[in-house]
């Protein structure tokens, strides 16, 4: 199963050789830029009240709030299967997966927000379609085997991509990552002993997984990124230490976690070109469709359209929450100032 270790080797040589840092504007600049540089060197941690490259709190806020819309939206297609749960330990399953699904949400929302970007102004991306979050949930699940995969293989690549998150240069985006995996380990697991179950079940329960399987593992693949050659953000991300294993490396890492595990479950992965590479020490997988990848991150896979409208109508119906909210806190402020004077 994954690992909850911290100690991933560092891609040490590759961040050696990429320097790139903004101009500085001053010579006072220079010198907290010196000083970021230092600290970035010595594997320090970023602070919200430090000096950062504007650069630097760009790419997290977009890369926070990519990842952010990423758990909200992907509570939609679980949250479709509650009512229709097997039965009444799945669907209190389900229902705390979803839910962590949005507190993973809160928390890294609210670690964007520490880089001074509202709320407001990253769920306003979110809903105009301006945002990025991740390709994989623009798929339709269509059976309840969906669902153990989705625990099985979507929340395996999420883990392997997030547990060197948790040792990222920003700290509360690292904080955040370290209870994130935390839960997602849970729900890995969640996901693959429904699985082993059905696989025990009736021939129909195992065609069920199979299709699933079939339907998802591409898709998988992909969540890491782009292949590391068109991988734009990469070298940077990687100089500032938010990024400590590349796209490619990460997706191999997935690769030979998951084939075992396949194995025990008794499916097949739906690679012809998936063997075990004695030399590289890694399994060898077949070509993934780029072309199909970026469809779907530019707005044009099958679900995209409804999964946004979706969430804006959710939105929408929580206004009402929202103002309450705003109104008690009212409230209680002009009750403070009322007996302080
Ligand atoms: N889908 O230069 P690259 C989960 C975009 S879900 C869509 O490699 P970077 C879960 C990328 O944003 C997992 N877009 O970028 C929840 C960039 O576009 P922009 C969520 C993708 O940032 C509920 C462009 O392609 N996890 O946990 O260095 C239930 C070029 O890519 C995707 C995270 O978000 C994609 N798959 O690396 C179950 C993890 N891949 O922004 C599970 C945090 C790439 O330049 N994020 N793009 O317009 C990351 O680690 C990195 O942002 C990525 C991409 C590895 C995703």
């Amino acid at each position: 199963m994954y690992t909850q270790s911290f100690s991933v080797p560092d891609e040490g040589d590759k961040q050696a050789a990429l320097k790139t840092v903004p101009k500085p504007q001053s010579a006072a600049e220079a010198e907290l830029q010196k000083r970021f540089d230092e600290r970035i060197d010595a594997d320090g941690r970023i602070e919200p009240r430090d000096w950062m490259p504007e650069a630097y709190r760009k790419t997290l806020v977009r890369q926070i709030s990519q990842h952010a819309h990423s758990e909200i939206v992907g509570m939609l297609p679980e949250g479709n299967w509650i009512s229709r749960a097997p039965s009444l330990k799945r669907k209190a399953i389900l229902i705390a997966k979803v839910q962590d699904e949005g507190g993973h949400g809160l928390y890294l929302y609210s670690a964007a927000e520490t880089l001074g970007t509202s709320r407001d102004q990253m769920l306003d991306g979110l809903h105009s379609g301006k945002a990025k979050y991740s390709s994989i949930f623009n798929y339709p699940t269509l059976s309840w085997a969906d669902m153990g995969v989705i625990g099985w293989l979507v929340d395996g690549a999420a883990i392997m991509n997030q547990i060197p998150l948790c040792r990222c240069s920003y700290g509360p985006y690292a904080r955040a990552m370290v209870r994130v995996c935390k839960e997602e380990s849970f729900h890995q697991r969640q996901g693959y002993e429904a699985l082993l179950v059905m696989m025990k079940g009736s021939q129909a329960q195992r065609e069920m997984v199979q299709d699933a399987v079939n339907r998802y593992w591409w898709k998988c693949l992909a969540m890491f990124g782009p292949p590391d050659a068109d991988s734009p953000n990469s070298a940077q991300g990687t100089r500032w230490g938010i990024k400590r294993i590349s796209n490619d490396d990460l997706r191999q890492k997935f690769v030979d976690a998951t084939v075992p595990q396949a194995e025990v479950l008794g499916v097949s992965l739906p690679d012809p070109d998936l063997k075990w590479n004695e030399a590289r020490g890694h399994y060898d997988y077949g070509a993934i469709d780029w072309d199909e990848f970026w469809q779907v991150v530019n707005g044009h896979g099958p679900m995209n359209r409804e999964r946004l409208a979706t969430r804006v109508k959710a939105h929408d119906d929580g206004a009402w929450v929202r103002d309450a909210a705003v109104a008690h806190a009212d409230k209680q402020k002009q009750r403070a100032l009322k007996s302080a004077a």
